[in-house]
């Protein structure tokens, strides 16, 4: 995919809640959590966090990071079921 895009997110800050546009990378790559435009080693500690933290945490915790990204199964959750996903996809960067 090229070209800026963006995505409606949900924050939670001091216990309210509020919706907020984010940015993403001219390339969205499934794996590629650090945004980077490459999925590497590099992404693995984005993987964890996105597998140990809800989205919202992950998000207010590194908000240049991508949690979708993560879901390499692409059911809607990240967890353990996309860590082959994400293995397999090692060394694919975008082609833009
Ligand atoms: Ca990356």
């Amino acid at each position: 995919m090229g070209g800026p895009y963006g995505r409606l997110g949900k924050l939670a800050v001091a216990g309210e809640s509020y919706l907020h546009l984010r940015w993403l990378p001219n390339c969205f790559l499934v794996g590629d959590i650090n945004g980077d435009g490459c999925v590497t080693f590099g992404d693995v500690e984005g993987l964890l966090e996105a597998i140990s933290l809800p989205e919202t945490e992950f998000e207010l915790s590194h908000p240049t990071w991508i949690w979708i990204a993560a879901d390499t199964s692409n059911d809607g959750h990240v967890d353990f079921d996309d860590i082959d996903g994400f293995v397999a996809r090692i060394g694919t960067c975008c082609s833009t």
